[in-house]
């Protein structure tokens, strides 16, 4: 097989969260060793650096968005650079930065897989649906409304980003680590449908088959996309996020979700957002997000 690159983006923004300090995240993880544990694992790695883009203001929402402008230049920064990358044949791996900037990427891996003729899935791991709109927000902060965006409810700002609107479809999304949905969003949920493996859900069958279940029906022709909210892992492990919620999955669970990932050998892009430096203790969240993407990317403590 031929080597395969992947793109280091970094994207050193916080301007749709409701806590500073998700823009050191990009620097955090390479501090972390990201590049050099993905060439160990035999990949040739670019680092493209950081992407620019307004300041955060740090004002209040206003109709229910906060910061809605700056949100949509970054995240069309972010669209241009990944289909970019994509475009390359490379591996686009976006190192946030928080979670409003998947409307970028994400949009970004759709126009492609339309162009290629490529199916399209997207693995969701957070705590968080991400699927609030201006009126179900109790924060207005935008990086809790990228899913909704992605499937056609949001602002013309955001969902218009790209070539086709909307961007994709609910179908195409499996959400995993769920565990925190504000009352109106969970109506919104339901109603688009969403495939919601919550953490009841991982607690009954376990992590094992819950990736059976989430990666079900991929091919050779799916293009396997994963959004990696760091608030997804359980707290006392990865205390470098904003918005931590108890009860996420432990260090074996999170490694089977990324080892069972990797087997499918379809992984062709990545998110990893919400690493906040800020509130992390000795970097030990980006290391250990650096140690699941290693996972993510074919290592194995398997013997047999
Ligand atoms: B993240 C929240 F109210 N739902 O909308 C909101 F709980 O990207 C949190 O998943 C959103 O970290 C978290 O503000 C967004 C809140
Ligand atoms: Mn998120
Ligand atoms: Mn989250
Ligand atoms: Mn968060």
């Amino acid at each position: 097989m031929t080597q395969q690159t992947v793109s280091l983006i970094g994207v050193p923004t916080d301007i749709g969260a409701g806590h500073r300090g998700a823009s050191m995240g990009p620097e955090a993880l390479r501090v972390a060793g990201l590049g050099e544990r993905l060439v160990a694992r035999g990949l040739k790695v670019v680092d493209r650096g950081n992407l620019q883009g307004p300041l955060n203001p740090w004002l209040p929402p206003d109709n229910g968005y906060r910061h809605l402008d700056e949100v949509a230049t970054w995240n069309m920064a972010v669209h241009t650079a990944v289909r970019q990358e994509l475009q390359a044949g490379r591996i686009p791996v976006m190192l946030g930065g928080d979670h409003c900037l998947a409307i970028g990427s994400i949009s970004a891996v759709a126009d492609y897989c339309r162009d290629q003729g490529k199916k399209l899935r997207v693995l969701w791991l957070d705590a968080h649906a991400d699927f609030n709109t201006s009126n179900a927000t109790p924060s207005g902060n935008i990086h809790g409304m990228p899913v909704a965006c992605l499937c056609g409810n949001g602002p013309a700002e955001l969902v218009g980003i790209g070539n086709h609107t909307p961007s994709t479809t609910p179908d195409v999304f499996r959400q995993i680590g769920i565990r925190s949905v504000d009352d109106g969003e969970k109506k919104l949920v339901r109603e688009y449908g969403m495939k919601v493996f919550d953490m009841r859900h991982i607690d009954e069958v376990g992590m094992k088959r819950t990736m059976e279940e989430a990666l079900a029906g991929l091919d050779e022709d799916t293009h396997l996309h994963v959004s990696f909210d760091v608030d997804f892992l359980d707290p006392p492990i990865a205390p470098g996020v904003g918005t931590t919620v108890s009860g996420g999955p432990t260090y074996r669970e999170a490694q089977l979700c990324m080892e069972m990932i990797a087997d499918t050998g379809r992984l062709a892009s990545l998110d990893i957002v919400e690493l906040n430096p800020a509130y992390d203790v000795h970097n030990q969240t980006g290391e250990l997000a650096v140690e699941l993407v290693e996972s993510l990317f074919g290592k194995s403590t398997l013997i047999r």
